[in-house]
């Protein structure tokens, strides 16, 4: 008799929480199928207490996973900030700006467990990053597989968003590593967006064979996304100038010679090396432009057929309209100006919610789910 009042009651407790099957029990989602989405339409804090988060992605689980710079990964559920998962990574050196940064899981991530890092460590006392490959397997992040390594790295300008594409290329940005000698030689991997195989080799269709360099001439592009294969970064400018760039294969985006739109003293080495100018940028200030997602879905519909983009300086979020073919932006409106503090990444779930994560330190860092407009 108590075991079926306690199953009564498990039963209830279950339909209640979530839609019920007919049979009462057959509740466990599958996760190729995005759920339904239960929760209300609200403007809400998810989660507190993180320590500079640096990615947030929706994963293939339908689970958020977070980096924070201090070597740690995470998985929380969209439903109640809950930790699921965590794990540290004592290879990991986090100094100044680097850390544990860029994540991205593979595409079939739900069957195989792959997962992609960028972190910064040493390397006989010299800073760098690596390219590091993870298997989730029986709740840890095991079998490191470094795919890239000894990248330039420094206290400040480490660019490293990461983006596989649906031709499974794995798309890498990095920063000058505060060495403006480095962006324009192709030889350095500092500077660039980089493009390698899943498994770490080259592609044969790189623009120079053997090197991993898809296009040059950055400072520091730490957002990136890619829609029907135009692929986007937002860059840092120095004191003026943040940019939108849409990256073209083997193309060169100026940096340090240029910054911005091609004007003034720059004109000349524009012409010469073929510069292709930003699609957007700031002007004549910095807003620290940072993550950076595409919107398309029909919840906040305001936002359709936009990039959305986070900045620290700024502490805002930036809905960038594009145009039809979506090559050019047409406006730009600020949302949650000095709201959250300073913004550092954000991701779109397959519902249309958007969630944010703060860079304010102090163990006092959130994850901010947009559910509604203001
Ligand atoms: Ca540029
Ligand atoms: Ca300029």
């Amino acid at each position: 008799m108590k075991k079926l009042l306690r199953y009564l009651c498990v039963s209830l407790l279950v339909c209640v929480g979530v839609a019920c099957s007919k049979s009462g029990i057959d509740t466990i989602p599958d996760p190729d199928v995005p759920p339904v989405d239960p929760l209300p339409d609200t403007l809400r804090v998810l989660k507190t207490g993180l320590q500079f988060p640096w990615e947030i992605l929706w994963g293939k689980d339908n689970q958020l996973w977070i980096t924070e710079r201090n070597g740690k990964i995470s998985r929380i559920s969209p439903a109640d900030g809950s930790t699921s998962f965590s794990q540290n990574f004592i290879n990991v050196f986090a100094q100044g700006e680097g850390g544990m940064l860029g994540m991205v899981q593979h595409p079939d991530f739900v069957n195989n467990g792959l997962l992609y890092v960028y972190y910064n460590y040493l390397n006989n006392g010299q800073y760098r990053a690596r390219v590091e490959r993870y298997k989730f397997l029986n709740d840890a992040l095991v079998e490191p597989l470094v795919l890239l390594d000894n990248i330039p790295a420094s206290n400040i300008h480490n660019g490293s968003r990461l983006l596989i594409t649906a031709d499974n290329k794995l798309l890498i940005t990095t920063g000058d590593a505060a060495n403006t000698a480095l962006p324009q030689l192709p030889s350095s991997l500092a500077g660039k967006v980089l493009r390698i195989n899943l498994d770490g080799t080259i592609p044969a269709d790189n623009p120079i064979a053997g090197n991993p360099m898809w296009s040059m001439g950055h400072r520091n592009p730490q957002g990136m996304v890619m829609v029907n294969n135009i692929l986007y970064t937002s860059e840092h400018g120095p004191n003026i100038e943040d940019e939108i760039n849409i990256i073209e294969k083997g193309s060169n985006y100026g940096w340090p010679n240029v910054n911005g739109p091609c004007d003034g003293a720059e004109l000349s080495f524009c012409a010469a090396n073929n510069i292709v100018q930003p699609i957007w940028s700031s002007g004549g200030s910095t807003l620290a432009y940072c993550g950076l997602d595409f919107y398309h879905a029909d919840k906040l519909s305001i936002w359709k057929n936009s990039l959305l983009l986070v900045t620290l300086k700024d502490q805002s979020l930036r809905q960038l309209k594009l145009s039809d073919d979506r090559k050019s932006v047409l406006s730009s409106t600020t949302f949650f100006k000095n709201q959250f503090g300073r913004l550092r990444d954000l991701c779109v779930s397959p519902q249309g919610r958007v969630y944010i994560i703060t860079s304010n330190g102090g163990n006092n860092d959130v994850i901010v789910e947009v559910g509604k407009l203001p």
